[in-house]
């Protein structure tokens, strides 16, 4: 037949949901993909995204395709929102901006900007590890992708000196993939400290930065705070790109509302850089979807609903921070001899546990029978059933006042 030859490829992260599905076990936890969820173990539509929807269904707009590079009410505030309105890049208007399909299509038409226009490499340095995706997307590109040193397994955080090694090994004038904020999949970012001396390094290299910008107000609650080493490099006078979603910090994750930006040198600069950006973006799908990015566009212009997105985003980040204090109290109460300071140490959707693929695996499977402690007869069943990638992350996203006790119970057991 005519696609005989065709391989069976290996399931996708979405894998560990088919799992989780296909488990009877009324107890079971999510902990696979990175997507909030309330209190309640709910998916959470923001109220500011229900009135900003709704201002849009009101307003009865047509639904005419928007241009090559999307809705600009949207993308303007997108790029005030990651520079900052005070910027030199802003109020000079050399930032070139197309709207994207989020996070993804937005590393995607940088990587094929990068692959077409970037006179210097080919050579794009991700970070070891980094999110499982950016390496198919830019070798997809047509960039070749190198890693750098960030994680230290030994010390479950930032291998700062080997990254400042390797990014100074680089061949002068390489493409630098940095996570701006809440690096997935291990929570661990550069202090500001460091994020100057990256910048400095990076400098000094000449290497062209690229920003992935997909937690952005997500991890600390703050948008500003997020957005420090985008803004700090744009002081610095370096040129650089980014990647930005609004997938996490306005839960719009299906409607796809993203931007890709370049960070240029003159608005002369920018005028032929935006020119080339329609080109690439016209074949590839000619324009993008207009819904999300008007409930966007709605949220980011209009002061009261951006005040009540701003506090629902430090909401959501402020749930999180506190499920990892509560995991890494239960682990503690159960008397664990492990440190576990990491869990409330690093920051955003993701907990790098430091298990082995050994212990995830027990985590979805194995039960166990525990005796209590002081009868034999008190022994119960204890059935894990706690899903999530085998490199030990854990979406903390999905932990609930309700499951972090039996969570907790289950990772001291696979790690005791
Ligand atoms: N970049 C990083 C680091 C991510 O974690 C994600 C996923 O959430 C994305 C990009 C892209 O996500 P999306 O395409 O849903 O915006
Ligand atoms: O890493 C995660 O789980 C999130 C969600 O192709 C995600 O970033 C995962 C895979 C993917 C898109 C988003």
């Amino acid at each position: 037949s005519t696609w005989a030859s065709v391989p069976q490829g290996p399931p996708a992260i979405l894998g560990i949901t088919e799992a989780f599905k296909a488990d009877s076990f009324q107890e079971k936890i999510n902990l696979g993909v990175g997507a909030y969820r309330d209190d309640k173990g709910k998916p959470y539509v923001l109220p500011s995204v229900r009135t900003a929807e709704k201002k849009v269904v009101d307003s009865a707009l047509d639904k005419e395709y928007a241009g090559i590079t999307g809705v600009p009410s949207f993308t303007k505030a997108a790029a005030i929102l990651a520079y900052g309105s005070s910027s030199d890049a802003i109020k000079n208007d050399r930032i070139a901006i197309t709207q994207s399909i989020s996070g993804t299509g937005a590393l995607r038409i940088g990587g094929e900007f990068l692959a077409r226009h970037y006179p210097s490499s080919k050579k794009i340095y991700i970070p070891t590890p980094s999110w499982a995706n950016h390496n198919a997307v830019f070798k997809d590109s047509g960039l070749e992708v190198v890693k750098y040193k960030y994680y230290n397994k030994d010390t479950i955080g930032l291998d700062f000196d080997g990254m400042v090694e390797d990014l100074k090994a680089a061949p002068e004038g390489s493409i630098v993939l940095l996570h701006a904020c809440a690096h997935n999949p291990t929570g661990i970012d550069p202090s500001e400290q460091q994020w100057r001396q990256i910048s400095d390094v990076v400098k000094e290299k000449r290497h062209y930065p690229f920003f992935d910008m997909a937690y952005q107000g997500f991890a600390s609650g703050d948008t500003k705070k997020d957005a420090f080493p985008v803004r700090l490099f744009e002081s610095q006078g370096h040129h650089f790109c980014l990647a930005q979603s609004f997938a996490k910090n306005m839960g719009l994750y299906g409607e796809r509302v993203g931007a890709f930006s370049i960070c240029c040198e003159s608005a002369e600069e920018k005028k032929r850089v935006d020119s080339q950006l329609k080109i690439l973006v016209r074949p590839l799908y000619s324009n993008p979807p207009v819904h999300g990015a008007r409930i966007a566009a709605e949220i980011l212009n209009n002061p009261e609903l951006n005040q009540q997105w701003l506090e629902e985003v430090k909401g959501m980040a402020d749930r999180i921070i506190s499920m990892r204090a509560l995991l890494k109290k239960n682990l503690e109460d159960l008397g664990s001899k492990h440190d576990w300071s990491h869990i409330t140490s690093q920051i955003g959707m993701f907990a790098y546990t430091g298990l082995k693929p050994e212990q995830m695996d027990k985590l979805a499977k194995e039960v166990s029978r525990i005796c209590t402690k002081d009868s034999y007869d008190g022994a119960y069943m204890h059935q894990h059933s706690v899903y999530a990638t085998k490199d030990g992350r854990i979406s903390v996203a999905g932990i609930t006042t309700g499951n972090v006790k039996r969570l907790a119970e289950s990772i001291h057991q696979v790690t005791s």
